[in-house]
């Protein structure tokens, strides 16, 4: 309608969040979306936008690039950018807000995937470097902006419970801090894309989602309140619950950028499951990119579930209706590309995985391990040195989701060939009168890994493909010149939890189109000259 007002955008900056008619540039439209607020699915986070263009957060909200959304916003529509602010048909670039602009500054060990959102994996050294992966170089996994809450007002951080029958409680963190006992808990979390890029390498079929090597995981101590207490003090009736006959079924954590996710009930209220609101890391505050300041950790779980920057916790009959509870984080058959996304549960408990995170030709060489665990067994000790032998270091870490404990982990130096045991770090035992740094019911944390061992240098054999990208084989084989004659051999690691679940051979046989839950053997290639 030509006929509509041209406004300048200094005057839709007047009408921010704050304001009684917050409006929004979609292209060169503007749109008056105060009625819109309050049917708005995401809720209050369209606000957001206010005051500017809302082209950015759609970017990131990629739901919104849909017929019915354009045709919601239309009606909402009052006047055209004045053609003075303008060009080529569109507001300037440096009159768009950047949604990321208040993002933290972040470690450059860690190796980003993606800047905007920021998400970045922990440097394979780092990952079995050290038991508590040091906040920061713990992998950022961030679908948003990274929420500013001023350090100040983190003790009125609200955060509200909301019951089945719609009875609200508003704790801030302070009276969380200070009305509930402080629990500490070890963990783990793992995103469910963490090794997808050796998912679709070593199966040579795509899949959607970030390139995640093994960094997509790492291990915290977390500290907060109990869920269960919580959810107790806000009315809920835990002993029903328990019993099996309550009418709510699922937990829902609401995040402050509109991510969503939730849990069964079962996990929330399982005196075992160690369920967290938790405000810090390592025995520091929860970093900005971590959630500050309060999170959800959910041990054993995929780390979808643990919601950063907790606002709002839902009791519900159904799961949260997030595309991350109801679609990405679910797994079909190698087959199934159009999928009917309610057919499969959305992951949980994760299952069995292991990596290797450094191997080197030659023998192991850290200190900080005492020499007799490295002696393995009878196999390594009678290994004759005839033929020539060719010795091999390595370390990596090993989980499983639910609490389950990792028994075993078997590694190969021939390519499977032939199997020996790696040697498992004893991070959970108490040392030198310490307690053990392992906190909570189940083992959520990793098991960290060390083997040295030697294989015939016959074993190594013509170089035959491999992943030069993968870092670990880039690490392995930094020494070795690219060109010349190689000859090599593929070294490989599976692991096994207290239920005797292990890891699948191949990528190919749990390869998904999303690219989730990719667990099959490591292999990592690694070559000599001679
Ligand atoms: N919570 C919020 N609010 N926003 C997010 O983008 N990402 C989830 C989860 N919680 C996410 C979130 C995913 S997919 C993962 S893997 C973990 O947070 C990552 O946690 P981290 O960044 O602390 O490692
Ligand atoms: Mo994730």
């Amino acid at each position: 309608d030509p006929d509509l007002p041209r406004f300048r955008i200094a005057e839709v900056r007047k009408h921010g969040a704050d304001s009684d008619h917050p409006w929004v540039i979609y292209g060169d439209k503007v749109y008056d979306i105060t009625d819109w607020i309050p049917a708005h699915p995401g809720g209050q986070v369209i606000l957001r936008a206010a005051g500017g263009s809302i082209d950015p957060y759609w970017n990131i909200f990629t739901i919104h690039k849909n017929q019915y959304v354009y045709d919601i916003l239309s009606q909402y529509l009052i006047g055209y950018v004045d053609q003075a602010d303008l060009v080529n048909g569109k507001p300037a670039q440096d009159q768009i807000e950047d949604p990321f602009e208040n993002d933290p500054e972040r470690h450059p060990s860690l190796i980003t995937r993606t800047a905007k959102p920021r998400n970045a994996e922990t440097p394979a050294e780092a990952l079995s470097a050290q038991f508590l992966t040091p906040n920061e170089l713990f992998y950022v996994r961030n679908h948003m902006w990274v929420p500013t809450i001023e350090d100040s007002k983190s003790d009125d951080y609200r955060l509200t419970v909301e019951l089945l029958d719609g009875t609200m409680k508003e704790y801030t963190l302070r009276e969380l801090k200070t009305r509930f006992p402080s629990r500490k808990v070890t963990a783990v979390l793992q995103c469910s894309g963490n090794r997808r890029k050796h998912m679709s390498d070593d199966s040579g079929r795509q899949t959607n989602g970030l390139p995640w090597t093994s960094g997509a995981i790492s291990n915290a101590s977390w500290e907060g309140v109990l869920l269960s207490d919580v959810l107790a003090d806000a009315g809920f009736d835990l002993s029903e619950a328990m019993s099996g006959s309550s009418e709510t079924q699922h937990v829902q954590f609401m995040g402050l950028e509109a991510y969503g996710a939730s849990i069964p009930i079962k996990k929330a209220i399982d005196p075992q499951g160690d369920v967290l609101l938790a405000y810090s890391m390592n025995d520091k505050p929860l970093p900005r990119d971590h959630g500050f300041p309060l999170r959800a950790i959910v041990p054993g779980h995929v780390a979808a579930r643990s919601v950063k920057w907790l606002n709002h916790i839902t009791l519900s009959d159904e799961e949260s209706t997030s595309q991350w509870q109801r679609k990405d984080y679910k797994c079909f058959g190698p087959n199934q590309t159009k999928v009917d996304w309610d057919a499969a549960p959305a992951i949980q408990e994760l299952p069995v995985q292991s990596a290797i995170t450094t191997l080197k030709l030659g023998k192991w060489l850290d200190s900080k391990i005492e020499p007799n665990v490295l002696k393995n067994d009878q196999d390594q000790a009678v290994t004759s040195q005839n033929p020539p032998q060719q010795e091999i270091s390595m370390s990596g870490y090993a989980f499983s989701g639910g609490g389950r404990s990792i028994i075993r982990v078997d590694v190969s130096l021939d390519g499977g060939g032939s199997w020996t045991q790696a040697y498992l770090l004893p991070d959970c035992v108490s040392k030198n009168g310490m307690p053990s740094p392992c906190r909570g019911h189940g083992a959520w944390s990793w098991k960290r890994w060390v083997f040295e061992g030697s294989v015939p240098l016959d074993t190594f054999k013509e170089k035959h493909g491999g992943r030069p990208d993968d870092p670990v084989t880039a690490a392995a084989n930094s020494k070795t010149p690219d060109s010349g004659q190689k000859r090599c051999t593929t070294v490989l690691v599976k692991a096994t939890d207290d239920a005797y679940n292990t890891q699948p051979e191949s990528h190919a046989a749990t390869w998904n189109f999303r690219g989730n839950l990719a667990t099959a053997w490591h292999r990592v290639q690694v070559c000599t000259d001679c």
